[in-house]
């Protein structure tokens, strides 16, 4: 699934995702353009010819994640919710399409438009969770090496600095959202944001490497208002190795 992040597979997302009608992901969601830098059409499951993107299984076994994600909720999060996604973004390009070939109705272009980016948030920003998570027995958990943890200390002052304010910050998102480590090329430093909703609040430009999602739907089952002890734990299974590659593709 972590289809080798090549200039020609970029060049195929890139084309791909323009597909969606590059004006209006660009202006409405600009987490989406630059996770071209990130993830592939493979990636996201596009299909070039339908003009569809496809739900990919997961990356490992649905209880791959306990004790810290039940199955129960990995398999309804997968299956159900990030599914619901990926038929809302695939619905609505159909909309905007028939829009555009006058087929459809011109006043509801606001509401498709939103539909497209809050279901492209949710597309990509799930595809970059699952894959930004591994089992605490396989590695998942305590801190990144190399340069990602040099920029993490010069740019947080220390990972225990950096950490307390990731958990803070996604503890404490307001109703639904994720919380992320972004990389933001202007300033070129690692920022921490909330994300509300599926995309509401991203940093306009930055570069999405990091990112627990707490809507109630990822931890309730187990965790049920307990919001906090969901992201503590996070914490051990998160594939530093995986969020370290996006932060070398990041500031390429
Ligand atoms: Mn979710």
């Amino acid at each position: 699934m972590n289809t080798p992040d090549t200039p020609i597979s970029r060049r195929h997302a890139i084309a791909g995702l323009s597909a969606l009608g590059a004006t209006s992901v660009l202006a409405s969601t600009n987490a989406h353009a630059h996770t071209n830098a990130l993830l592939t059409n493979t990636d996201l499951g596009w299909n070039q010819e339908t003009k569809q993107f496809a739900l990919l299984p997961l990356p490992y076994a649905y209880d791959a994640l306990e004790p810290v994600i039940d199955e129960q909720t990995m398999r309804i999060h997968h299956d159900k919710h990030h599914n619901g996604y990926v038929k809302g973004v695939n619905n609505a390009m159909k909309q905007l399409e028939a829009i555009r070939w006058e087929q459809g109705d011109p006043a509801l272009i606001q509401h498709w438009q939103r539909q497209l980016s809050f279901h492209m948030g949710g597309h990509v920003n799930h595809t970059l969770f699952w894959s930004g998570m591994k089992p605490e027995a396989l590695g998942g958990g305590g801190q990144p090496t190399g340069n990602l943890s040099q920029v993490i200390k010069r740019d947080f002052g220390s990972f225990g600095k950096f950490a307390k304010q990731f958990t803070l910050a996604a503890t404490k998102v307001e109703g639904s959202g994720w919380g992320w480590l972004v990389y933001e090329p202007v300033s070129r430093q690692l920022m921490v944001t909330q994300v509300q909703n599926q995309q509401d609040m991203m940093i306009a430009g930055a570069v999405p490497l990091l990112g627990v999602d707490v809507w109630e739907h990822a931890y309730y089952l187990k965790y049920q208002n307990r919001r906090a002890d969901y992201v503590e734990a996070f914490m051990r299974i998160i594939d530093w190795e995986e969020i370290s590659r996006r932060f070398e593709a990041a500031r390429r």
